[in-house]
């Protein structure tokens, strides 16, 4: 019945709404229609959260940020809706297969990694528990490039969501700001005015983003640039076509491309532009909102909280201030106070070049006003706390963390061990200044994108064992530790869990002709490709067991095929070369005919959150390898332990509170502290100490020198070989011997099968905790005193 009805519906949609006769219908067709079908059925419970929000007069959150990595989203919408079923029974009268459909979904690829997954997921949490709130960012035209392997290297190409259709957003042709640059501030009296001599149009695009089982919908809304007038009609007339058209193009650069990470970059004036462009929307949005609802400015931190997602958005303090004291007339503490109290911050990197820093010169020549407000907070916090000496400017530049810092209530890490290194380095001197402003609040990860969904084979035993409610309520999982010693349940968990590898191994000989065997150990490290992540130690300790494999090719080796993905900043050689390497060595043991049984290296191009959601529940080991000290938190490495995918891993970030949670024993814990890692770097030649003190390691670094993975150009690696035996600031080197140790364990524990599944089941049960459900609780009662509205039923 159910599915009839929708039926007709998905074929509405094609004649009526899209133009399309079924008759003739392609892939693509089918899959906006039924797009459309099951958007159908989340407006009105948008409309009704709406309305509720405005009828209680209830606190909104605000999610500003640069990106948001939301990946495809009709397979989540019809996840949270519980119309999979429905749909596929609908599909299947028309011949059409629900699986094609959803895999015709392109990527919405509006992050870079970690933070703007981070975002989606929050988004995803706050409609599951009932929360007001928006998401605010950029409508980039094109999102985080295209990866492709030539010759074993990267090649990138532009990304093109858009081409198609895109179903779930709703243009918002009205609301629109004009928004200014550049320009310059008259005093009158004792007020500023800044008058811009550039602006460009924001446009809304309202995505919306639908909770479990649909009992509440908030918004996810992007800005598109858009020119003030479409072209210069008096160039167009003398003649002048291509100059006519030159205001729109330069007006659209703003929203054209995600910036892929480039932290070394300099040429930045239009990320600061984009900064500005969509956090200046953002807050014209909010108050008007406000506006709307009441008349008493004081009232702004009781009824908006907005959370700045890292410091892209810190350009929203000055801002705020210059709105309510140059335009509203408010006196300029009172003004720094209001703002505060709304505004809070996540830091998500210690690392000091990813830290913003932009310089004074061109903040005051595309942001003339702001700068003189930074000067004057600056000076109240100056004053505020004369003992001290934090300044927010430092060698002509403006220090964007320092500043967030400042103008928020609350500043917030993404796990303990984060929380706890910034109080002691970056934020040292502001810890102790404002002793309660720092707060922990542990990443976390939907259910419903990365079990129910990624995983329907393990979901289902789930749900068969332990009941339904674990999707919004993850700690129920903890059910499951009870039915370890039951041999028909390990029995179908161990199942899912090949079943999973063995559809991957199919796609992956479809896809790259390569097979992988499914029998094998999974070892899966995929993320961006960073030096402190890395990937650098992993496939040299792929070479040396290589190397140890074909010195004694009958020992009884764990087969293991050992994955990778990821992309590197298009700018950054050096993590290009690590790519390289690690594609050259797959050549080289991929076509070994002996070590290749039990020794493989996949290398899938162009990672994405699809990818991710293939591959893994298809895997056995989870790679969490970063430098201690360096990773924020991690939140991949959520995703796999919950997966049933034991960590094989420093004491960095979230894994810390992962092997808490797992217990000791469930969890390959290898190399130096945080505290180590400091010390460690005063031993100057720490990285040749390693090498002479572990032949393995030196063998495998001969070997790459040697050209065995470059034979027709030897020193083709010779920077990763040279960095390694010196400098290597991130301790490959140094952590080499006890990594290859818990390797080696990991392959006994591997080989072991009832071990590995009952290591693997206790990963899934005690991971629960890693719900950002429970994070975003965290968030609603530390920093924005924010409330669930959600009305059960
Ligand atoms: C900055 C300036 C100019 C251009 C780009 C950027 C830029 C863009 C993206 C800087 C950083 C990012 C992304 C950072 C990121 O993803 N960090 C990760 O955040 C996760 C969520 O908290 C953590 O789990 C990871 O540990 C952290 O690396």
């Amino acid at each position: 019945m159910a599915a009839n009805g929708f039926a007709k519906d998905i074929a509405r949609h094609l004649t009526y709404s899209m133009g399309k006769d079924p008759e003739h219908a392609q892939v693509t067709d089918w899959r906006i229609a039924l797009s459309l079908t099951i958007r159908d059925r989340i407006v009105d419970p948008w409309f009704a959260s709406t309305r509720a929000t405005y009828a209680g007069h209830h606190k909104r959150v605000y999610y500003l940020s640069m990106e948001f990595l939301i990946g495809r989203l009709l397979e989540d919408a019809a996840v949270n809706l519980g119309l999979m079923d429905t749909a596929a029974a609908a599909l299947e009268t028309y011949g059409i297969a629900l699986s094609d459909v959803l895999s015709d979904e392109p990527d919405a690829a509006l992050g870079n990694g970690g933070l703007g997954r981070l975002a989606a997921c929050f988004l995803e949490s706050l409609s599951t528990l009932g929360v007001p709130a928006y998401g605010y960012g950029i409508r980039y035209e094109h999102g985080l490039f295209q990866q492709s392997f030539v010759n074993g290297q990267q090649k990138e190409a532009p990304e093109d969501w858009l081409q198609q259709d895109h179903v779930w957003e709703f243009e918002r042709a009205e609301s629109t700001y004009e928004i200014g640059f550049g320009g310059s501030v008259a005093t009158q009296g004792a007020r500023s005015v800044w008058t811009p001599d550039e602006a460009v149009i924001a446009q809304a695009h309202d995505t919306p983003i639908v909770g479990w089982q649909g009992r509440w919908a908030n918004t996810l809304r992007l800005w598109e640039a858009k020119p003030t007038k479409l072209f210069d009609l008096d160039r167009f007339n003398a003649g002048d076509y291509y100059g006519a058209a030159e205001p729109e193009a330069w007006a659209r650069t703003i929203s054209r491309v995600l910036y892929p990470d480039d932290t070394t970059d300099e040429g930045k004036r239009l990320r600061l532009k984009q900064e500005f462009f969509f956090t200046a929307a953002s807050l014209r949005d909010i108050l008007r909102r406000f506006d709307f609802e009441f008349d008493d400015l004081s009232l702004l931190p009781s009824k908006v909280a907005i959370q700045l997602n890292d410091t892209h958005p810190a350009i929203a303090g000055p801002e705020l201030v210059r709105i309510l004291h140059d335009e509203k007339g408010m006196d300029f503490t009172d003004a720094m106070n209001i703002a505060q109290g709304c505004l809070s911050y996540t830091n998500h990197t210690l690392l000091p070049e990813a830290l913003e820093r932009w310089s004074e010169g061109l903040m005051g020549d595309l942001l003339p006003r702001h700068m003189q407000i930074i000067e004057r907070i600056d000076d109240v916090h100056h004053k505020a706390n004369p003992n001290r000496t934090v300044t927010l400017r430092e060698d002509g530049h403006v220090k964007m963390g320092e500043l967030a810092f400042v103008m928020a209530h609350k500043v917030n890490g993404v796990s303990a061990l984060h929380t706890g290194l910034m109080k002691e380095t970056v934020f040292k001197d502001l810890n102790a200044m404002h002793p309660s402003r720092i707060v922990n609040e542990t990443n976390g990860v939907t259910p419903r994108r990365w079990v129910l969904g990624a995983n329907p084979r393990l979901s289902a035993l789930i749900s068969e064992t332990i009941g339904t409610d674990w999707v919004d309520d993850l700690e129920q999982l903890q059910k499951l530790e009870s039915h370890v010693d039951d041999a028909a349940f390990m029995e179908a968990y161990g199942q899912a869990k090949r079943d999973n590898k063995a559809e991957l191994s199919n796609w992956f000989a479809e896809t790259h002709g390569v097979a992988l065997d499914p029998e094998a150990m999974f070892d899966v490290q995929i993320k961006r490709i960073h030096e402190y992540k890395r990937q650098h130690l992993n496939i040299l300790e792929t070479i040396a067991l290589w190397q140890e494999i074909r010195d004694n090719p009958n020992a009884d080796w764990t087969p293991r095929v050992k994955i990778f993905a990821g992309k590197a900043a298009p700018g950054y050689v050096f993590a290009k070369q690590i790519i390289h390497l690690i594609n050259s060595v797959a050549s080289v043991l991929n076509a070994d005919p002996v070590t290749s049984k039990v020794l493989k290296v996949a290398y899938p191009e162009n990672y994405n959150v699809t990818l991710a959601e293939w591959l893994i529940p298809a895997s056995d080991l989870s790679e969490q390898i970063s430098t201690a000290g360096k990773e924020a938190s991690g939140t991949g490495n959520m995703k796999f332990a919950l997966n049933g995918a034991p960590t094989m891993g420093t004491l960095d970030g979230a894994n810390v509170e992962i092997r808490e949670h797992v217990g000791a024993d469930n969890f390959f814990l290898f190399g130096m502290t945080a505290a180590e890692v400091v010390a460690r770097r005063e031993v100057h030649d720490h990285a040749a100490r390693a090498i002479a003190a572990d032949p393995r390691l030196k063998r495998a670094l001969d070997e790459i020198a040697a050209g065995t993975f470059s034979p027709d150009q030897p020193d083709r690696f010779h920077a990763i070989t040279e960095n390694l035996s010196g400098a290597d600031y991130f301790l490959v080197s140094s952590d080499f011997t006890d990594y290859w140790r818990a390797q080696r364990e990991a392959d006994v524990a591997f080989a072991d099968r009832a071990r590995w599944g009952r290591m693997a089941l206790l990963n899934t049960a005690r991971s629960g905790w890693f719900s950002s459900d429970r994070t975003i609780r965290g968030y609603m009662a530390d920093i924005w005193d924010a409330r669930s509205v959600r009305t059960e039923g």
